[in-house]
């Protein structure tokens, strides 16, 4: 054989062996991270120390003292914390006693980006297998805590490694509070979300807007998935383009998913539309189940049995990579 063509044959041979455990511990490692590790742990506990509260409900000292442990983890995490106290009427006149929740990083920066979380309980498991339990109290692990323990851990990351844009997570109260399934009289899709309304009509900066929003919801169930919702479409389409990819460049493709999902009524209707703030919806819905939410969802099986690890990671190191990146 010509030594020419056999050395570049070895070469060959040499350089796919060796390219190949590269090609696999590329896909393990998936792409370089630019922000710092989110710890998932941490994220559980912030879930789980909620629980303990009970029902963050409106009106009740588990609120009060849930909102105050919110508070005061955020101001121990370094940010600029703004609250919003607010009588907000019920759908069946009830007024609440609501509590938004906002922590700024970056406070004078005018460049910003918004997340935002329901923080609240929702007080009727309307959609509990059992109709005995339809006037109890969801314990709101998922739909709820799932997404400030997210924020939290975010916070936590923030006042170790300040983000170069400003950052404003906001608790919002009273989404939860939608008339139930069972209820005779009228109701509307505005009897949700009465935190977010409150906030996109009276923002706790004046003239205050963001360069995007993300809306964390039901966020902390094994087994999530989240499809882009007609919503986040028709108001943010690159920015949920651009969280699913960067989501899916993470190697968590189970869980960004492709192809559309509901419409759905969530505080990032009144973001967009109130607000006018692009924002994108980050919910546990999957068009091709039968109820599309998850099977606990406002049921007495919202607990902490269902909350995973793995979800929050996915959750929270897609949003680190997504506020790191943003100059
Ligand atoms: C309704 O339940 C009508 N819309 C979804 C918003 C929501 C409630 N997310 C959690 N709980
Ligand atoms: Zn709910």
């Amino acid at each position: 054989m010509n030594k020419l063509i056999y050395i570049g044959l070895i070469t060959i041979s040499l350089l796919s062996c060796s390219s190949k455990p590269k090609e696999s511990s590329a896909t393990t490692e998936k792409v370089k991270t630019t922000a710092p590790v989110f710890s998932a742990d941490s994220a559980y506990a912030y879930v789980e120390k909620q629980s303990l509260f009970g029902p963050r409900l409106p009106n009740t000292q588990a609120h009060v003292d849930c909102g105050d442990y919110i508070v005061s983890q955020f101001k121990r995490f370094g940010a600029t914390v703004t609250e919003q106290k607010a009588d907000l009427t019920r759908f069946d006149k009830v007024v609440l006693k609501s509590r938004n929740i906002i922590a700024s990083y970056n406070p004078d920066k005018s460049d910003r980006i918004l997340i935002l979380t329901h923080w609240d309980s929702r007080p009727f498991a309307d959609n509990d297998p059992n109709p005995a339990n339809y006037s109890k109290p969801v314990d709101g692990i998922d739909d709820g805590a799932s997404g400030v323990g997210v924020m939290l851990e975010l916070a936590r990351m923030m006042a170790k490694k300040n983000p170069a844009i400003g950052v404003d997570l906001l608790c919002v109260d009273a989404e939860d509070v939608g008339a139930p399934q069972y209820y005779q009289g009228e109701s509307s899709e505005d009897d949700w979300c009465l935190g977010s309304q409150y906030w996109a009509k009276n923002p706790h900066a004046p003239g205050y807007t963001a360069r995007f929003g993300i809306l964390l919801d039901m966020v902390g169930a094994s087994g999530a998935v989240f499809y882009k919702d007609n919503v986040s479409l028709n108001y943010a389409s690159g920015v949920a383009d651009r969280i699913w990819k960067k989501g899916q460049s993470l190697g968590y493709g189970q869980y960004f998913r492709d192809g559309q999902g509901g419409s759905i009524t969530d505080d990032h209707v009144y973001i967009n539309k109130l607000a006018k703030i692009p924002c994108v919806d980050i919910i546990n819905f999957d068009p091709n189940s039968r109820q599309g939410f998850p099977a606990h969802w406002h049921t007495i099986d919202d607990t902490m049995k269902n909350i995973s690890n793995e979800t929050l990671k996915v959750v929270g190191q897609t949003l680190a990579e997504i506020i790191y990146e943003e100059k």
